[in-house]
């Protein structure tokens, strides 16, 4: 959206601006906002954990209509390719910025939890850059790439909320039910030894 003017705002603040908005039109509202604000990045302090392991995932808010997590990323490190269980997905980066990689995909078997999986665009992710996930082409993998040497924190929006995933293996052309667990919540680390 060139020519948008991005106001800077902190968490919390983005927190109150989306629990404002009505349920109906909720997506199109919640797109203007994440597209329309840059986060100030000390307000996520209290929302970064690293692993060396993989990434973090880091619940800010939730409540039935939406979820806000700040996922953290050291370089190189990246999700597998997944999709959001038919829930709309919003980006925004706190720190650093991030690639985002969309995959179509073919001949789903559901019976035989079989597919195959065509790359198609790779989108970069950065503070004034915000980014929606394409609701008809969902399935995506994301990536600190390694190169950039920087650490990164993206804030997601998920509407509706939701705790699970499909997770594909492009190379066995398979997919599965992943569980989706928190690092952290409300700033207090709930997956010790992880
Ligand atoms: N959907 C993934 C992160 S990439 S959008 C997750 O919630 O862990
Ligand atoms: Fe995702």
């Amino acid at each position: 959206m060139p020519g948008r003017t991005l106001v800077t705002l902190a968490i919390d603040d983005l927190v109150r601006e989306l629990e404002r908005l009505p349920e109906e039109g909720f997506v199109e509202a919640a797109r203007d906002v994440v597209h329309g604000r840059v986060l100030a990045p000390r307000s996520l302090e209290p929302y970064q954990f690293f692993s060396t392991r993989h990434y973090t995932r880091n619940l800010i808010f939730k409540n039935d209509l939406f979820e806000l997590l700040a996922l953290c990323w050291e370089p190189g490190q990246q999700s597998s390719v997944h999709n959001h269980r038919g829930q709309q997905c919003w980006m925004m980066m706190g720190l650093g910025r991030l690639e985002n990689l969309n995959f179509r995909v073919h001949d789903r078997d559901e019976v035989a939890r079989t597919c195959r999986l065509e790359p198609t665009s790779v989108i970069e992710i950065t503070r004034d850059q915000a980014m929606s996930v394409d609701p008809d082409e969902p399935v995506h993998l994301i990536r600190n790439v390694e190169a950039w040497g920087e650490r990164a924190l993206s804030v997601h929006l998920y509407s509706r909320p939701f705790d699970t995933c499909e997770v594909y293996c492009p190379e066995r052309g398979i997919y599965m039910d992943v569980q989706l667990s928190y690092w952290s919540t409300h700033g207090r680390p709930c997956a010790p030894g992880r």
